[in-house]
């Protein structure tokens, strides 16, 4: 039988993409092998050939080679700095400088430009603002979360305002809810500025995940710690890996003031010999979509590739707080050995041109990494006991992404 071209082309298409995924799943490759390394508790990782910012003087030269110094076209503190902080009398942050990578066009790390204050604002926001509704996380598939958020009813359970046998912290499930809005969620009427919220029917194509009937009923103390991930803007249906165009909230306004200086910041940023320069004119800058990770200790995150937004010629910015991770960036395949960094509480990495395609993730948060301003049981910051005790586990991500 003779085949049409286009039923050939499909067909090598089919070939190509079984041959691809066998060769990443069922063979060992330089990224898996990374991955390996890093996860393994026994024996420990390997750490050797982790580039650290912190010292990099003592990086062995390989590392120390590959890492290009440059300066910012601002800096961060005078163009943001009641979100950044205000440095205190004689206290100097860093705001100027930034990181690229030799055989890593596009990707740059700037080291932590926060004050500890402002650190501390970043958390609070993600742990007590961030995890309302609207906005949804891993928890909304399998519990009806309070309105009030599950961190508002946490903070009254750890302050003995309730006790987590009184009825109002009993978080029912989804699987056994008679509840027929359960399926319902609040989305925007206007795509451009988002304003306003009101309830909407789902997406059929998009459905929403089950939930699973065997997760378990859990007090607030028990499930605030299960919870990984919010999403902020523009919601995403993780399993077709793309984003709702019709469920959107509104993005918050300081994570967008973040990232507008981080973007003014990076204009014009390249190789010496022009090789790569990155442009992004910070007025076509919109951030449009978010996720924020909270990694528990044994948390990881695999390798994968950023790829569902429309427009790949924006940067993805990224802050890391909390506990430090092992960050991994390789190619646009697993078989690129991939750089490993050290990402510690404050830092930013960005990914734009070719590194936008490359394949990240982290294998590994580090115990005992959590900065003491961070830690709770601070006598002169009583009201950040709650916030320290939960990120004496924990660290988070907030990632930004312009969609269009
Ligand atoms: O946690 C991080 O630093 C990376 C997060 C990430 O890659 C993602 O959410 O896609």
């Amino acid at each position: 039988m003779i085949k049409s071209r286009r039923q050939q082309k499909l067909e090598q298409k089919q070939l190509q993409s079984r041959l691809n995924k066998s060769s990443s799943f069922a063979t060992k490759t330089p990224f898996r092998d990374a991955e390996r390394n890093f996860k393994s508790r026994l024996p420990p990782p390997d750490f050797s050939s982790v580039i650290d910012f912190y010292n990099l003087e003592n990086c062995i030269d390989e590392i120390k080679n590959k890492v290009i110094e440059v300066e910012l076209a601002v800096d961060l503190g005078e163009e943001c700095e009641n979100l950044f902080g205000k440095c205190k009398d004689g206290e100097y942050i860093e705001r100027k400088k930034a990181y690229l990578f030799k055989d890593l066009p596009g990707f740059i790390f700037i080291r932590n430009p926060f004050t500890p204050d402002a650190q501390k604002n970043v958390i609070k926001r993600c742990l007590k603002d961030f995890t309302k509704h609207p906005n949804i996380s891993n928890l909304d598939t399998h519990y009806i979360l309070p309105k009030q958020g599950l961190w508002e009813l946490y903070e009254k359970v750890f302050n003995n305002i309730l006790d987590e046998n009184d009825k109002e912290c009993f978080i029912p499930l989804k699987a056994t809810s008679t509840n027929k809005n359960s399926d319902m969620r609040y989305t925007d009427d206007d795509d451009e500025s988002p304003k306003s919220t009101k309830l909407t029917t789902i997406n059929k194509d998009k459905p929403d995940p089950s939930p699973s009937p065997t997760v378990s009923i859990l007090p607030p103390s028990q499930l605030i710690r299960k919870l990984r991930w919010i999403t902020l803007g523009y919601q995403y249906h993780w399993s077709t890996k793309s984003y709702h165009f019709d469920r959107r909230f509104q993005f918050p306004q300081d994570i967008n003031d973040l990232t507008t200086a981080v973007v003014k910041a990076i204009d014009g940023l390249g190789y010496p010999d022009d090789s790569f320069v990155h442009k992004y004119d910070v007025k076509k800058w919109k951030p449009e979509a978010g996720v924020v990770n909270y990694y528990q200790l044994k948390d990881n995150l695999m390798a994968h590739v950023d790829r569902s937004e429309i427009n790949m010629d924006a940067p993805l910015i990224s802050f890391s707080f909390g506990h430090s991770c092992i960050f991994l960036i390789g190619g646009t395949t697993r078989e690129t050995a991939p750089l490993a960094l050290y990402l510690r509480s404050g830092d930013i990495s960005i990914m734009c041109g070719p590194s936008r395609g490359c394949f990240h993730g982290v294998p590994r948060i580090l115990e005992e990494t959590l900065p003491t301003y961070l830690a709770p049981n601070n006598v002169e910051d009583p009201e950040w006991d709650i916030y320290g005790d939960f990120m004496s586990t924990t660290r988070i991500n907030v990632n930004v992404r312009q969609v269009f």
